[in-house]
């Protein structure tokens, strides 16, 4: 029996300036691309937000001031040269990017709609699958207290699609279950589970951290930035018996230092590859996703062991409760 295998990279991306514009992006994306084919890449994942700089840290009051940051189509004419190169060289490619989108809102209203958003292309170019972020970090309003500003909250809605999965053809292979998470989701163990729950063999994840807690109040070393990254991934990969393939922005970007440290994860939960430098950076490994079989046909067999009657604050709750106080009258 012939295993099924892929060929996936992490195409990191170096620091993206405020002042950069789109096209010098996508000419290092395509150049990244250019070295994927030539290494037998068969699917490139670019990181979250990948067109241009890391945005969420700049206030604009006036909220369509900072429109220019958003795709209002995709394919578009400074988009198009990923997707030629997608065709020309015959792999997919997973891209972070901010959409608006014009759609009816839950009153069926059409508006104006920003997401965090990630697509799977295919080499043919079509969009096989589309997700938008739904753990959003930082805040909305402008804070005073911060050196750096983290907006997210200000300037996308939370995503609206779930956490889809689909089978689609990728590579050599006729079908592989692949769903997309971005940044922060990958440290919720729900957004994981709800992949795992529909199968999935491959999670494509794109991320942009900065190396300092910019809310700490208190102390948090360097090092468990990065620690706490691969804890996430590492955990969710051997959770769900799935690979991850998390490709990082990094390096100073208006200032504001990202960690990088891209890596592509097996269903063990080890970490296959990893990159090393702050720079335009692409990582591969070949990924035998029969290794999925082990994990989710013994100790993650989910229809033998999972027990949601005991999960209900899962999808009750939201914040956490405090627990009853022990006494020894109530004890007896
Ligand atoms: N872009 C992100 O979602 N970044 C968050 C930071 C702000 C903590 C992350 O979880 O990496």
């Amino acid at each position: 029996m012939t295993a099924r295998s892929i060929t996936v990279a992490a195409a990191q991306l170096g620091p993206i300036q405020k002042a950069e514009p789109r096209k010098v992006a996508v000419e290092r994306m395509v150049r990244l691309m250019e070295r994927a084919h030539r290494r037998g890449v068969e699917l490139v994942v670019f990181p979250e937000l990948a067109l241009t700089t890391f945005f969420p840290r700049h206030y604009h009051a006036d909220i369509t001031e900072a429109d220019h940051w958003f795709e209002t189509t995709m394919p578009s004419n400074q988009t198009a040269p990923l997707f030629a190169a997608a065709h020309k060289y015959g792999i997919g490619f997973h891209l972070g990017y901010a959409e608006i989108a014009h759609e009816p809102d839950e009153t069926g209203t059409v508006q104006k709609r920003r997401f965090n958003t990630s697509i799977l292309v295919n080499p043919d170019g079509d969009i096989v699958l589309k997700y938008r972020k739904v753990h959003l970090p930082g805040h909305a309003a402008f804070d005073p207290g911060r050196k750096v500003q983290h907006l997210e909250k200000r300037y996308f809605e939370v995503g609206n699609l779930g956490f889809p999965v689909v089978r689609a053809a990728m590579g050599d292979l006729a079908g592989i279950n692949m769903g997309m998470l971005i940044c922060n989701d990958r440290r919720w163990p729900e957004a994981w589970r709800v992949l795992g729950l529909q199968s999935v063999e491959l999670v494509l994840l794109g991320y942009n951290t900065p190396s300092l807690n910019m809310e700490a109040g208190g102390f948090e070393a360097h090092h468990l930035r990065v620690f706490h990254s691969h804890l996430s991934i590492q955990a969710g990969c051997y959770q769900n018996a799935c690979f991850a393939v998390a490709t990082a922005k990094a390096g100073t970007e208006d200032g504001c230092e990202l960690f990088g440290h891209s890596i592509i994860v097996n269903p063990q939960g080890e970490i296959i590859a990893m990159a090393t430098s702050w720079d335009d950076e692409l990582i591969t490994a070949d990924c035998n996703l029969d290794m999925c079989t082990l994990g989710r046909t013994t100790i993650f067999a989910f229809d033998k062991h999972r027990r949601p009657e005991a999960y209900a604050r899962i999808t009750a709750q939201v914040g956490a409760v405090e627990p009853p106080i022990w006494t020894k009258q109530a004890a007896e």
